[in-house]
């Protein structure tokens, strides 16, 4: 079957970084996600919370496995808009329950990138997404996602600041509220959503999101694909294969779901030497 390619969506995903696709989730997933989410949450250590105020909680899909979770990396909706933008062979990469509770912060200004010593960083070939799916309607009063458009190919101050953002107490914690990393920035914009939609974005775009103002819990599910992942020089691939097949729990992750999951696996099996992770864009970003 052809698909449709969404030319307008490709176009502001490669040029601005992200796009969304309105109500990909039905209700009853939404409810699904919202009860996984919570029980997730209910098992996770008071110290997780507090080391992480800034976000609320990051906890992988792997840490309290969920079948809900697993469901959701392979949702067909999710695949077909993949698709829809022009990558019909997704690979995937990791997921977490990202959760606001009511009346906390501001997440830090980052970007997700790890490929900035491979010249691909530095190029608009599709190399690493995230879905994010929130759970309930998300605008600037409850937190909703704020993003820098164009900053995953053009510098910006920001980057300056390096890793600080996720290395810093202050920050992640969520202590020191003055810090760059948590203040409104040069070309920011919001991106509301309601629940069910799609949010779809680079990982090297910088983005970041407003605190949580409201009397309710505010969560993401962020999804990590590789949107063409055979496509990608074999040093990347390498990268990407050796990190995940490193991880026990990954591992064994990829065992219990194998009939749902079998065809969004990266596997690499030629010689090549992994390229060197690298989270810091070098000053060739201009
Ligand atoms: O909480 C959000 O809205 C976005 C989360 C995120 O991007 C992150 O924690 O890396």
């Amino acid at each position: 079957m052809t698909t449709f390619i969404n030319k307008e969506k490709r176009e502001q995903l490669i040029d601005q970084g992200f796009c969304v696709f309105r109500q990909v989730l039905p209700t009853e997933m939404i409810t699904k996600l919202n009860q996984m989410s919570q029980w997730m949450i209910d098992q996770e250590e008071p110290e997780h919370f507090a080391r992480n105020r800034s976000q609320g909680c990051i906890i992988a899909y792997f840490k309290f496995p969920h079948p809900t979770f697993s469901q959701l990396i392979a949702y067909p909706e999710a695949l077909a808009t993949l698709a829809k933008l022009g990558f019909d062979d997704p690979k995937v990469w990791s997921g977490y329950v990202i959760s606001k509770p009511a009346y906390s912060p501001q997440l830090y200004w980052h970007q997700d990138g790890v490929l900035w010593d491979h010249s691909i960083s530095y190029s608009k070939q599709p190399q690493q997404y995230f879905l994010m799916y929130y759970l309930v309607d998300t605008n600037r009063h409850n937190g909703c996602l704020r993003v820098i458009p164009g900053s995953h190919l053009k510098r910006h101050v920001l980057h300056d600041l390096g890793r600080s953002a996720h290395q810093d107490d202050g920050v992640r914690r969520a202590t020191d509220l003055k810090h760059p990393a948590l203040q409104a920035a040069e070309g920011e914009i919001d991106v509301e959503v309601q629940a069910g939609d799609l949010v779809i974005g680079d990982a090297r775009l910088l983005h970041s999101s407003h605190a949580n103002q409201s009397g309710q819990r505010r969560t993401v599910l962020t999804i990590w694909y590789w949107p063409a992942y055979n496509q990608l020089p074999a040093e990347v691939q390498a990268l990407i294969s050796d990190h995940i097949s490193s991880s026990p729990d990954w591992v064994r992750w990829v065992e219990e779901t194998s009939t749902t999951t079998n065809h969004l696996i990266p596997i690499y099996r030629g010689g090549k030497p992994a390229v060197s992770w690298n989270n810091q864009p070098k000053n060739s970003l201009i």
